[in-house]
C-alpha cells in the first residue's frame, strides 16, 4: 500500500502531465525503469531523513565528514601486469612453485574484508571500495599479492544490514581490478555460513565464486578438522583454476609447555595432513592474534621442514605487537603477511601495511613498494571510515589480554554490541572471563568462526545467568543450555581432534546422541533444478544461480534484501554518507544508476506530519520537484 500511496502522490501521475509538462521534463521520455529506480532511491531517502537507518543506533551530529580523495591515476594508461596475469600464465601448481622461490616477501591486502571486519563490525560498502578500486588497481596492481576482498562475514553483512548484493561486489571489482589476485575467506563446510551446508551446495558456492573472479580460497574450519574441508580443497582443485590455500587456525601458546593439545606437533600434521589433500599454499590463520614472535619463529622454521609448500600468514595486531612476529616469520622464510592499509590497521585489525613496508627497507627480503601510493590510500580510507562511526570498534590500545580470552578479532568488535543488546554491556569483563571458562569447558577448543560465536553464547549464557564453570558442572543437568551451545556438542559444527569432553558432552545433550561423522553426511543434497524453479517462481524468473545460493545460505536475511530491493531498489548506488545519515536541507548528491545514467537528488525539506503521522518529504529530482510521502515513526 506505501509503495501505491506513493506513486499516487508523484506530480507526473496527477493527471496534470500535459504535452508542455512532458517538454519541459524531457527526463520523463526516459525508459520507464529509470524513473522506478529514481523513485525507489528518493523513497529510501525519505524514510532515511524521517525515520534514520535502522542500522545506525546512535547519531553524533559533531562528527565532521571530508572528503576521501582518491589517489590520482592516468586513467588511460595500461595496468600494471600483477599476480592475477600470473597465475593466468602459469595455472595454480607452477604459480605456487614460483610463490615459494620468489626470494621477497609479499603483502596481501586485507583493507577490503578482514580490516572493516574486525574494526567496523563488517560495514564497509561496495560503493567506497568501488570510488578507490580502479586507482589502486593502476597503483598497486604489480606490488600486492592478493586483495582480500569476500567471503567471512560480508556476505551475509552485506544483505543484512547493507543491502547490497554480495555477488555485485565480487563482480564489480573484479571489473575494475583485472590484474590482482582476489582471495576470499571460505568456511569449509559452513561456506559463508555458519552451519554445515549439503556438499553439492558447497561445491556450487565455490565454482561460482570462481567463475565471478574469485583467485584464491582460503579455506578452514571452525575446530581445524581436516575432513570438513576436503569438499572445498578437492573443488577447487578440481573444477576452477584458483589456489586453493588451506588453512591451519593457531590457537593457545606453542612455546608454553602447560598447553598440551595445540602443540608444535599438533600444528605439523594438520599441516601434512592439508597438503596430503593438495592445498596449494599453507596458511596460518592466527585469528586472535595469539602468534608471538618466538613461536611463529619454531612454528615457520618446522613447517618448511614438513611441507613443500608456500606460506601464508594470517594474525590481527589486537595485542598490538605483531609487527615483531612478522618480521620473525619473514626471517625465518615465510612467503605472504596479511597487512591492511595504516588507516584501516591495527588493533583487531592487520598490523598495518605502510609502517610494515617502511620496517623492511634495506633487509634483503624487502619487496619495491610505491610507499607514497601506500599512504595516499590510507587518507583515503581514513576519510571513507569516518562515514562508519558508529560501527567503530570500542577498543582503543592493544590489548595483551588477548592471551587469556583468546576472542578473534573479527569477534571481538562484535561481541560488545551483542552484550550491549542483551543489557550485558556492564559486564563486559565477565563475559570476557566467562569466554575463556566457556572455552575450558568445551576442552579448549579452536575458536574461529562459527565455533567462536558458540562459545560467545556460552559467555553471554553464563553471564547473563550469573554461571560460573562450577555452577555450569554442578547445576548443568537442570539447565538448558543455548541451541548453538547444544549443535556444538551435537556434532553439527564437526568434530574436534580429541573429542568433545564426554561428560560436559552429556550434561548438555541430556539424552540426545551426538554423532561422530561429518554433519554435512546428514543433510539432503540440492535439487538445483527444482529448488532454482521453486525460487524463481517465489521470488523472480529473471534470478539466476547465484541469488539463489545466496538465499539457500541465508533464506530469511535474502527475503527481507528482496523485499527491501523491491521497496528501495539498488541503494547500493547511493554516497556513504547519503545511505546512512540521509541528507540535510539543500543537499545535493549525484547517484550513478548505471553507467553514464547519473541523477541530481536534492532535499529541499518535509512537512509537519498529518493526523496520520505521515510527512511529505521534498526533493528535486534533476531539477524536478517531487515530493515522497513517509510514515513518521518517531
Ligand atoms: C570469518 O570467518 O569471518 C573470520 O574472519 C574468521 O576469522
Ligand atoms: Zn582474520
Amino acid at each position: 500500500g506505501f509503495l501505491l500511496n506513493l506513486l499516487r502522490n508523484e506530480t507526473f501521475q496527477s493527471g496534470e502531465a500535459t504535452v508542455n509538462f512532458i517538454k519541459e521534463n524531457p527526463d520523463l521520455l526516459e525508459p520507464p525503469n529509470w524513473r522506478d529506480r529514481s523513485t525507489k532511491m528518493l523513497l529510501y531517502l525519505a524514510d532515511v531523513i524521517v525515520n534514520d537507518n535502522p542500522d545506525v543506533k546512535s547519531i553524533d551530529e559533531s562528527v565532521v565528514f571530508i572528503k576521501p580523495e582518491v589517489p590520482a591515476f592516468d586513467r588511460y594508461a595500461t595496468l600494471p601486469k600483477g599476480t592475477k596475469d600470473k597465475l593466468t600464465e602459469l595455472g595454480p601448481e607452477a604459480f605456487a612453485k614460483w610463490l615459494k622461490s620468489d626470494p621477497s616477501i609479499h603483502y596481501t591486502d586485507t583493507t577490503f574484508r578482514d580490516a572493516h571486519q574486525s574494526l567496523l563490525a563488517t560495514r564497509m560498502r561496495t560503493y567506497d571500495m568501488m570510488q578507490v578500486a580502479e586507482s589502486y588497481a593502476h597503483h598497486m596492481g604489480d606490488q600486492v599479492f592478493s586483495m582480500e576482498m569476500w567471503g567471512g562475514a560480508t556476505f551475509d553483512v552485506s544483505m543484512r544490514f547493507l543491502k547490497e548484493d554480495p555477488w555485485r561486489r565480487l563482480t564489480k571489482l573484479r571489473q575494475a581490478i583485472p590484474n590482482v589476485l582476489f582471495q576470499m575467506l571460505l568456511r569449509g563446510s559452513n561456506a559463508v555460513g555458519y552451519t554445515a551446508y549439503p556438499d553439492n551446495l558447497v561445491i556450487k558456492f565455490v565454482e561460482e565464486a570462481a567463475e565471478a573472479g574469485i583467485d584464491i580460497f582460503r579455506i578452514f574450519d571452525s575446530l581445524n578438522w581436516v575432513e570438513a574441508m576436503q569438499v572445498s580443497i578437492r573443488t577447487v582443485r578440481e573444477r576452477t583454476n584458483s589456489i586453493a590455500e588451506a588453512c591451519i587456525c593457531y590457537t593457545g601458546d606453542i612455546t608454553d609447555p602447560a598447553r598440551t593439545k595445540f602443540t608444535l606437533d599438533y600444528y605439523l600434521d594438520l599441516a601434512k595432513r592439508l597438503e596430503d589433500e593438495g592445498a596449494h599454499i599453507l596458511a596460518i590463520k592466527d585469528m586472535a592474534g595469539l602468534l608471538k614472535p618466538l613461536a611463529a619463529e619454531q612454528l615457520i622454521t618446522a613447517l618448511k621442514e614438513t611441507v613443500d609448500l608456500p606460506i601464508h600468514l594470517h594474525t590481527h595486531d589486537t595485542s598490538s605487537i605483531q609487527a615483531a612476529t612478522y618480521m620473525k616469520a619473514i626471517e625465518v622464510g615465510v612467503d605472504v603477511v596479511d597487512v591492511a592499509i595504516s588507516s584501516m590497521s591495527g588493533l583487531t585489525s592487520q598490523p598495518n601495511f605502510n609502517s610494515l613496508v617502511a620496517m623492511m627497507k634495506g633487509y634483503p627480503k624487502e619487496r619495491e613498494i610505491n610507499f607514497h601510493a601506500l599512504n595516499q590510500f590510507s587518507n583515503y580510507w581514513e576519510a571513507v571510515r569516518r562515514y562508519y562511526y558508529p560501527f567503530e570498534t570500542e577498543l582503543r590500545a592493544g590489548t595483551a589480554e588477548v592471551y587469556e580470552h583468546e576472542i578473534p578479532g573479527g569477534q571481538y568488535s562484535n561481541l560488545r554490541p551483542q552484550a550491549r543488546a542483551l543489557g550485558l554491556e556492564e559486564q563486559f569483563e565477565t563475559i570476557k572471563a566467562n569466554y575463556k571458562a566457556a572455552n575450558e569447558l568445551f576442552g579448549d577448543l579452536i575458536k574461529v568462526t562459527p565455533s567462536s560465536k558458540v562459545v560467545g553464547d556460552m559467555a553471554m549464557f553464563m553471564t547473563a545467568n550469573g554461571l560460573s564453570k562450577e555452577d555450569v558442572i554442578k547445576k548443568g543437568s537442570k539447565l538448558s543450555f543455548p541451541d548453538s551451545v547444544k549443535a556444538l556438542m551435537r556434532g553439527d559444527l564437526g568434530q574436534i581432534d580429541g573429542g568433545f569432553p564426554a561428560d560436559i558432552q552429556h550434561l548438555i545433550l541430556k539424552d540426545e546422541k551426538p554423532y561422530t561423522d561429518r554433519p554435512n553426511a546428514h543433510l539432503d543434497q540440492i535439487d538445483f533444478d527444482a529448488e532454482l524453479a521453486d525460487f524463481r517462481s517465489r521470488f523472480d524468473e529473471d534470478l539466476g544461480i547465484r541469488d539463489f545460493l545466496a538465499y539457500r545460505l541465508y533464506p530469511k536475511v535474502y527475503q527481507e534484501y528482496f523485499e527491501f530491493q523491491e521497496m528501495y531498489g539498488t541503494v547500493a548506488n547511493l554516497p556513504t554518507k547519503a545511505f546512512f545519515y540521509g541528507l540535510k536541507p539543500n543537499e545535493e548528491i549525484i547517484v550513478t544508476l548505471s553507467p553514464g545514467k547519473n541523477v541530481l537528488i536534492k532535499y529541499l525539506n518535509m512537512t509537519e506530519p498529518d493526523e496520520l503521522g505521515n510527512r511529505l518529504v521534498i526533493f528535486q529530482l534533476n531539477g524536478q520537484t517531487r515530493s515522497v510521502p513517509v510514515r513518521d515513526k518517531n
